[in-house]
């Protein structure tokens, strides 16, 4: 009787250590979390809410999509203008490529150009990933890094590059769609960095970590 009180008091304990650890390591890293809304409804639809916000070294934003109509916004830092992705390119490929629809939808048909620089080609006009996926590039852009939908990114901000990918409002993503509605980032480094959205790209807001 005693020795299985004792076993069970141990147990209690080590559970509580395991808690109250898990709890404080957790919380160290994910100290605070701001929440942003990307879009908003009437005039607000074209702006990130509250634009600009301050954390601490450590502490994460959440950006959602609080609209009440199906539009995208993304969260995008950008460190040069030559990193801001086109929503299509245009992408080489022979001319036998034959491109079959994988939906049933009735009314859909590639865009396809001629390939002016090589006549066995033609250029067929596709989505581009880094606009609508959520990626990360390194500094001297060559390590891309292909995220989580919804994910939680730890930002150092050396990044050239940094997208939540589409995020649309809870419940509005359209069929076919990747199910993105939030982007969550962690700041690790002190400064103040902008980002914009790459589908309205007069939407700015801006980061300051403390
Ligand atoms: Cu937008």
């Amino acid at each position: 009787m005693i020795t299985n009180t004792i076993t069970f008091s141990a147990g209690l304990l080590i559970y509580s250590l395991f808690v109250v650890f898990g709890v404080s390591s957790q919380g160290e890293a994910n100290a605070i979390s701001s929440t942003v809304g990307a879009g908003g409804n009437g005039t607000d639809w074209d702006k990130f809410t509250p634009q600009n916000v301050t954390i601490n070294i450590g502490e994460s934003v959440t950006w959602t999509n609080p609209m009440q109509v199906a539009e995208p916004h993304t969260v995008t830092f950008v460190k040069d203008n030559e990193m801001i992705p086109p929503l299509v390119a245009p992408f080489s490929v022979p001319n036998n490529t034959e491109l079959i629809s994988a939906i049933p939808a009735p009314n859909v048909e590639p865009t396809i150009i001629p390939d002016n620089s090589n006549p066995n080609n033609k250029l067929v006009i596709v989505d581009n990933h880094r606009a609508s996926a959520p990626v990360a590039v390194d500094s001297p852009k060559t390590n891309v890094t292909h995220l989580p939908l919804n994910s939680n990114y730890t930002f150092t901000g050396e990044e050239s590059y940094v997208n939540s990918g589409w995020m649309w409002p809870m419940g509005q993503v359209p069929p076919g769609a990747p199910p993105i509605t939030s982007f969550t980032m962690t700041f690790e480094n002190p400064g103040t960095y902008y980002y914009i959205c790459v589908i309205h790209p007069w939407m700015s807001g801006t980061v300051t970590v403390n």
